[in-house]
């Protein structure tokens, strides 16, 4: 299988079936694809329309949080029961547009397996409310300012990445607004696309402008913190034995790779 669909969704319930269809719409002749959507606690009919449509879409699966364990959580639950080599997240509301994977995807063919790529969405009109445009618009300096992760939009919910990678990176709550500096300090390269984006049609948003202020504060110093605290060793050398000619002498076999 070549990429998995991560969608992590609390209540979204009216939006999953269209975005089913647009997925399938984007994906299908052009990779083998599964759509995996983490349901994180809804209390309303997401589960039940999942599994209705799970009944006639092959490639969906379903997994479920007993409890509300937030968006990062649920999108680190869907990266580890994938089974692609490739993922792509994208929100469960229809506010990001499958129909920008394949360009993600045919970018992320292109690149060499090492270093490993993020390719994170960038959403050029944003349409929310004009204090989340802004909001995000803040948050997105502070956090390039002081992580410099060069990455215009970090909170976009469209990424494609290896799924290796992901699962190399520390984990915490939230950690899914801090993903490209996390890549960077793995090492690894990121790259920011262009995306659409949408009005939300159905249900209402999870976050406001303010309750992810003084959280969120703490989180970019820890992940200052994690950038500062991380030594890379460059370039890998495996010392081999080598038995054939002397049972003690070695040959060196230099690893024109890094670490990762
Ligand atoms: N699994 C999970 N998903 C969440 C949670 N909160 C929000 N989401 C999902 O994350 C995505 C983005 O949330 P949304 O409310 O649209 O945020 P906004 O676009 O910033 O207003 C949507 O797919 C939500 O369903 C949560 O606590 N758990
Ligand atoms: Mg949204």
């Amino acid at each position: 299988m070549d990429l998995s669909v991560v969608i992590p969704v609390k209540n979204e319930a009216e939006s999953i079936a269209p975005l089913v269809g647009e997925i399938c719409a984007a994906l299908d002749g052009l990779v083998e694809y599964e759509i995996l959507f983490v349901d994180d606690g809804s209390s309303d009919a997401t589960v039940g329309e999942l599994s209705r449509l799970a009944a006639e879409t092959p490639q969906l699966r379903l997994l479920r949080h007993w409890r509300n364990c937030g968006q990062s959580a649920a999108i680190r639950t869907g990266v580890r029961a994938a089974r692609a080599t490739w993922i792509a997240t994208l929100d469960g509301d229809g506010q990001n547009d499958p129909a920008d994977i394949p360009a993600m995807w045919r970018l992320a063919r292109q690149a060499p397996e090492k270093p490993p790529l993020m390719i994170a969405g960038y959403r050029r009109k944003r349409k929310d409310t004009w204090s989340k445009r802004w909001g995000s618009r803040i948050a997105n300096a502070v956090r390039g300012r002081l992580l410099a992760d060069h990455t215009p939009d970090a909170g976009c919910g469209l990424k494609l990445f290896p799924r290796a990678l992901f699962l190399d990176l520390p984990h915490f709550d939230h950690m899914h607004r801090f993903l490209p500096a996390l890549v960077l300090r793995e090492g690894g390269v990121v790259r920011s696309m262009g995306v659409n984006h949408r009005t939300r049609q159905k249900g209402v948003s999870k976050y406001g402008l303010f309750d992810r202020l003084g959280v969120g504060i703490i989180d970019l110093l820890g992940v200052m913190w994690l950038r500062r605290r991380t030594a890379h060793p460059g370039l890998l050398e495996e010392i081999a034995r080598d038995s054939d000619n002397d049972a003690s002498a070695i040959s060196r076999v230099r690893m024109a790779s890094t670490l990762r």
